[in-house]
């Protein structure tokens, strides 16, 4: 369906969480208003031993005007009655970062290359999406695979999100500064 009604999205069938833990790249991102997280974006998908799913995640934002930082965030996921769609709470590790409670939608993946991710956070009256954001993510830092391409492209179509997303650098900002080693 692409009358862009959020309740009629699409969502990933039979979404198996456990096929989804492990590393993301964000290689495209669809903005919120206010957008946070800017590039180097990575999150890691855990399944914890009472199976419910958490995250945490990482990336470089701007706060307080002109301070550049790699923002270190947590976050859980509250389950649904459609395995794809989860409430997620998330926070940063630094109380100035960031707080919130966003729909946290598996759009599509094939699990090992690929995943669509989609949440609005304000339904218009008209049931269209009037905030949201979208990530692409990659288990490639690099990018997507070609041929994962034509697939992605139609989901972001059919989230009537086409031509909205940008490209999310990894450039290694949150890799450097912190280590000890030499
Ligand atoms: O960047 O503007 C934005 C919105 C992102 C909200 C922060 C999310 C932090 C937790 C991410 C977990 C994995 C998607």
């Amino acid at each position: 369906a692409q009358d862009c009604q959020v309740a009629n999205i699409n969502v990933m069938q039979n979404f198996d969480k456990t096929r989804y833990a492990g590393t993301w790249y964000a290689v495209g991102k669809k903005d919120p208003e206010g957008l946070f997280l800017l590039d180097n974006v990575v999150a890691q998908i855990n399944i914890e031993e009472d199976g419910k799913m958490t995250a945490t995640a990482q990336g470089r934002v701007i706060i307080l005007n002109n301070w550049e930082m790699c923002a270190h965030m947590f976050a859980t996921f509250e389950e649904t009655a459609d395995p794809a769609k989860f409430k997620m709470k998330y926070w940063g590790a630094a109380s100035y970062l960031q707080t919130g409670n966003d729909d946290h939608w598996v759009i599509d993946t094939d699990y090992d290359n690929y995943a669509v991710h989609y949440s609005c956070r304000l339904v218009d009256a008209d049931g269209t999406c009037l905030d949201g954001y979208s990530f692409i993510f990659s288990r490639h830092s690099t990018g997507l695979r070609p041929e994962d391409q034509p697939v992605v492209l139609q989901k972001k179509t059919d989230l009537c999100l086409l031509g909205k997303y940008r490209r999310v650098a990894h450039t290694g900002f949150c890799e450097s500064g912190t280590s000890l080693d030499p």
